[in-house]
């Protein structure tokens, strides 16, 4: 178990959104061994039918796993001030309660940086030594090159080449999710929402947790199942660029996190995004003839643009659907 000495403080705790306890454990997550020849199918299935999928015997070894939770730990178990002094996020940068600049709040402090050199000048201070996202873009490029594969994309780097550009405009999170309070809990029997539903505007986006759950995806039929956590593991979940890119094959999977009653919780996040100039629009090799896009056609600058606009819980492509 994680143990952060630096409790968060009550202030603004009323308007955090409450949720009961999770009972719904999912124990269906589709699980890819990434060495089975078969797993570029598992994988094109899961991003179908859920939009998530757990990865197995993916090459990273548990001790490089632990190491970098110990790096976030260490900071998030750093002085509230020397935190702050990486905030506040706008966009990046380290922030505590406050999701987004559109009132979102949740029981979680984080640190988002971003990953393009173009941009790191804007959060040189968010920076965890021992922590870099190459590890988890080389994982979402294999995936990204099974999934053009199994889709007949011909080129097989179609897909992990926008990820991979060092114009890629993707983004990198470690969050913290202290234990809910005695208080609240013993009060209400409910937990704090951690982080509010929402799917990850991105292509693709992986995640990697201690043991403490609290991650909920919702199933097609609007149920919220909660994900069992497996800090050997990276879970994946699709996002709303890919589910264009598919013209609506894949599913961008709306999930949240629950604060756990008794655990703190820490997970790190990519998010590969394409470049800003990339045009998203669903790929010749999926749509069958005479298929038109679901999509009006935009750009990842505009739609990251007009996503910055919405509250977390927003149905964000709702604005691109053609009527
Ligand atoms: C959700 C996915 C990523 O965490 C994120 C989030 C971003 C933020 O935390 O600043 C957003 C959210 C996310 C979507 C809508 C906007 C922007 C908060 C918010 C209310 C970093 C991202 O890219 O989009």
């Amino acid at each position: 178990m994680v143990v952060l000495s630096h409790p968060i403080h009550l202030e603004n705790i009323a308007q955090i959104k409450t949720c009961k306890p999770a009972s719904n454990i999912f124990t269906e997550i589709p699980v890819v061994d990434l060495s089975h020849p078969n797993a570029k199918h598992l994988i094109v299935e899961a991003c179908k039918e859920l939009g998530f999928f757990k990865v197995i015997n993916h090459g990273v070894s548990m001790e490089f796993l632990t190491k970098l939770e110990a790096e976030a730990v260490k900071f998030f178990n750093s002085p509230q001030q020397e935190k702050e002094k990486s905030g506040p996020p706008n966009p990046f940068g380290y922030g505590n309660k406050k999701i987004g600049i559109n009132g979102d709040v949740g029981w979680i402090e984080y640190l988002l940086f971003c990953t393009n050199p173009e941009v790191i000048s804007q959060n040189a201070n968010a920076v965890v030594p021992g922590i870099s996202e190459t590890l988890m873009r080389n994982m979402a490029c294999e995936v990204l090159e099974m999934i053009a594969d199994e889709l007949g994309m011909g080129d097989r780097e179609g897909l992990s080449r926008l990820i991979r550009d060092e114009k890629s405009d993707s983004c990198f999170r470690l969050n913290h999710y202290p234990p809910c309070p005695d208080q609240l809990q013993a009060l209400s029997g409910r937990n704090l929402i951690g982080f509010g539903e929402h799917t990850d505007p991105q292509i693709i986006s992986v995640v990697r947790s201690n043991n403490t759950s609290g991650l909920q995806i919702c199933l097609r039929d609007g149920t919220w199942v909660s994900v069992p956590p497996d800090h050997t593991s990276f879970f994946f979940n699709v996002g709303d660029s890919l589910q264009v890119m598919t013209n609506g094959r894949f599913r961008s999977v709306k999930h949240r996190v629950l604060a756990n009653s008794l655990k703190s919780r820490v997970s790190m996040i990519y998010f590969g995004g394409p470049p800003l100039s990339e045009k998203i629009t669903p790929l010749s090799s999926v749509l069958e003839e005479g298929e038109e896009s679901r999509y009006q056609e935009f750009t990842w600058s505009e739609y990251k643009k007009s996503a910055y606009k919405t509250r977390l819980g927003d149905y964000r492509l709702g604005l691109f659907e053609k009527s």
